[in-house]
C-alpha cells in the first residue's frame, strides 16, 4: 500500500524517505510514525537498498509530535504508551537497521523531530536547519531517546542547557558542537545528501552495519567487553565477499567493487 504521510523512492542503492505533512512542518501523527517505521523496514528488507536518506518536505524537517492531534485526545491520552508504541519503535528501528541512515536536515527539527533527526547516522544540514528541544516549552521532558543520545553527542553541559532553554540551535552552531557532519547552502542540500548516500551505498554495507552495531553496543560496555564485541563483529565482517574483494583490490592496486555481501 502506498504511504500517505511520507514519500518513498529507491534508486541506485539509496532509498529516500521524505516526511510529508508540510502544513505542520511535518509533525508526527500516529499514521506518520507507523508509516516511517514501515518505510524503514522496507528499506531494511530490500537488499538493493544500501543506504537511506531521511528528510522533510517543505521548510521543516519535523516539528515533533502533532500537538493538535494530542490535544484532541483529551485527558485519557497515555503519553507513556504513545511513546512506547510509537516513537520508541521508530527510534529502535533506525538504530537496529544495519545500513547507514543519512539525515538531510532541511529545516527546523523540534521535539521528537529533533530526536529523530539526531538518530540518523550521518547528518547533512541546510544552512536553514535548526535543532530545538522544544519539550520544556510545553512542560515536558525530552523524549524519543534525546536524554540518552544528546549527552553522548555533545556532553551533559550543552545537552542540559538546550533542554532547559528550548533555544533553536542554528546549523553553524550545530556543526561546531558536533550535532551534524556537514552544513551546506539550502539549494545544495538534496544533492549533497545524495552524494554522501550514493558514496555509502557503494561501500562495504555489512561492515558499515556492523560498525554501527559495535559503536552503539560500546555505549553499554567496558573496554574489555567492547574489545571482545569488536572481535565478534570482525569475524562476521571477515566472512563477507566485500572483505575478499577489498583485500584483492588492494593487492591488485585497483578500486574495490563492493556488492554489500
Ligand atoms: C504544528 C506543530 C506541531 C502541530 C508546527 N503540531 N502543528 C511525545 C509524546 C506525546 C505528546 C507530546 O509530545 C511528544 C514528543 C514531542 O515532540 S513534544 C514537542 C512537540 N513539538 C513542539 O512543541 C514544537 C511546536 N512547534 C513550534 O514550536 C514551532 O512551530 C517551530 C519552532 C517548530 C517552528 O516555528 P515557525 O517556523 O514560526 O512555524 P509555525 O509555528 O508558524 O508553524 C507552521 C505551521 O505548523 C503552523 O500552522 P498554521 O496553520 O498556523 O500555519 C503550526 O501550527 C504548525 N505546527 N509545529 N508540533
Amino acid at each position: 500500500m502506498p504511504f500517505e504521510t511520507l514519500l518513498y523512492t529507491a534508486a541506485e542503492g539509496v532509498a529516500t524517505l521524505t516526511l510529508n505533512r508540510p502544513h505542520t512542518l511535518n509533525a508526527f501523527n500516529d499514521q506518520m510514525i507507523a508509516e516511517a517505521i514501515e518505510a524503514l523496514r522496507q528499506a531494511e528488507r530490500d537488499a538493493a537498498v544500501r543506504c537511506v536518506v531521511l528528510t522533510g518536505a517543505g521548510r521543516g524537517f519535523s516539528s515533533g509530535q502533532d500537538l493538535a492531534d494530542t490535544q484532541g485526545r483529551g485527558a485519557d491520552f497515555n503519553l507513556g504508551d504513545h511513546l512506547r508504541h510509537g516513537y520508541h519503535r521508530l527510534i529502535k528501528q533506525m538504530v537496529k537497521m544495519e545500513k547507514p541512515v543519512v539525515g538531510a536536515i532541511n529545516g527546523v527539527a523540534a521535539g521528537a523531530g529533533c530526536s529523530v533527526a539526531l538518530f540518523t547516522d550521518f547528518r547533512v544540514a541546510s544552512e536553514k536547519a535548526s535543532f530545538m528541544l522544544a519539550f520544556s516549552k510545553i512542560g515536558l521532558v525530552p523524549d524519543s531517546g534525546a536524554n540518552w543520545l544528546l549527552p553522548r553527542l555533545i556532553g551533559y553541559t550543552r545537552a542540559y542547557q538546550i533542554a532547559l532553554t528550548a533555544e533553536k540551535i542554528p546549523a553553524p552552531t550545530a556543526l561546531a558542537w558536533g550535532l551534524v557532519n556537514v552544513v551546506v547552502p539550502e539549494a545544495d542540500l538534496a544533492a549533497e545528501a545524495h552524494k554522501w548516500a550514493a558514496q555509502f551505498a557503494l561501500g562495504a554495507t555489512r561492515a558499515f552495519g556492523l560498525t554501527k552495531r559495535a559503536m552503539y553496543r560500546s555505549f553499554d560496555l567496558d573496554l574489555e567487553a567492547a574489545l571482545e564485541y569488536e572481535a565478534h563483529t570482525q569475524v562476521i565482517a571477515a566472512r563477507t565477499a566485500d572483505f575478499q574483494e577489498g583485500v584483492q583490490a588492494f593487492l591488485e592496486k585497483r578500486p574495490a567493487q563492493f556488492t554489500g555481501r
